[in-house]
């Protein structure tokens, strides 16, 4: 792939945006390899979590690339918005397994939608993490008025969106936009912590669970329903089987993910 530097670590697929001169922005291209990345990765039963990061010290994500969206007409950005929120945001968020973004510096506009499709965020004591669309006469497009307000609550998000100001990790922290702070040289390395946490459970399990968590926030879907029928299901798999006999014979679960 260009932009897209793929490394499969002890099962966590390491995705690492790779356009360091441009501070990683995102262009076309690397929202295509991202999707297509993800979907092999979908496929793969040797991948049980991944960690989506930047390349370099400087950015997670820059945003869009503005170079590239600059001339689009109403039309394209409102096609080219359905199509990139299906085509990586939606994708990255309804993932079958645990998706980790390690955001050292910058996080904005698109790059911090992007961490926000994520389950889970670990963010540098350096980083700045802002929706900056305002300021470009667009609005975030890919899920940012939605996914903020989900995690920081409608007033923090209202202002983040409005100022277009950046926040620092502390802020972050403490807003529940993301869920740990460490030094630059640890964000890696905590992220794939976190993964290889999730390892030792049930891969069906966790998907049910994520599926159940994110269907509160789908239209038209009450979550309750959702979890009751995920939690029955749980009871047909052989992770459950495995899961409680392991419990019961006193030993390490090991879960055949079906
Ligand atoms: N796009 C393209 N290039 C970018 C970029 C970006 N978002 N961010 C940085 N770069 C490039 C710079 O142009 C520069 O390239 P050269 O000029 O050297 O070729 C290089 O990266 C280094 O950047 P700086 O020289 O600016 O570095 P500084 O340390 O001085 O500043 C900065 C760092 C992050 C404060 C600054 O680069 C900056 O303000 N960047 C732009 C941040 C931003 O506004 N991001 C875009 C947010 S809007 C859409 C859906 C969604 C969206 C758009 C369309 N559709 C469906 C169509 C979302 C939009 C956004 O994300």
């Amino acid at each position: 792939m260009e932009n897209i530097k793929q490394e499969l670590i002890d099962h966590t697929l390491v995705l690492t945006i790779n356009r360091e001169k441009q501070l990683n922005a995102l262009n076309k291209t690397t929202i295509l390899e991202l999707s297509q990345a993800l979907d092999a990765a979908a496929e793969n039963s040797e991948v049980k979590a991944i960690v989506i990061t930047g390349a370099g010290e400087k950015a997670f994500v820059a945003g869009a690339d503005i170079k590239e969206f600059a001339h689009f007409s109403v039309e394209e950005g409102a096609s080219l918005s359905a199509q990139g929120q299906d085509l990586l945001f939606n994708k990255v968020e309804q993932m079958n397994k645990p998706v980790i973004a390690a955001v050292r510096g910058y996080a904005l506009g698109g790059g911090l939608e992007l961490a926000m499709s994520a389950h889970v965020r670990v963010a540098s004591t350096d980083a700045k993490l802002g929706l900056p669309e305002v300021g470009l006469g667009v609005i975030p497009g890919y899920g940012g008025t939605q996914r903020l307000a989900q995690l920081v609550g409608k007033g923090k998000a209202m202002e983040m969106i409005v100022t277009a100001d950046m926040i620092d990790a502390q802020d972050a922290y403490q807003w529940g936009l993301v869920n740990h702070v460490v030094e630059a040289e640890q964000v890696l390395e905590k992220a794939m912590a976190i993964a290889k946490r999730t390892q030792r459970n049930s891969p069906i399990a966790i998907n049910a669970a994520m599926k159940a968590v994110l269907a509160n926030y789908t239209d038209g879907v009450n979550g309750y329903e959702a979890e009751i029928a995920a939690f029955g299901e749980c009871f047909g798999t052989e992770d459950f089987k495995e899961g409680t006999s392991a419990f019961m014979e006193k030993r390490k679960a090991q879960f055949p993910g079906k």
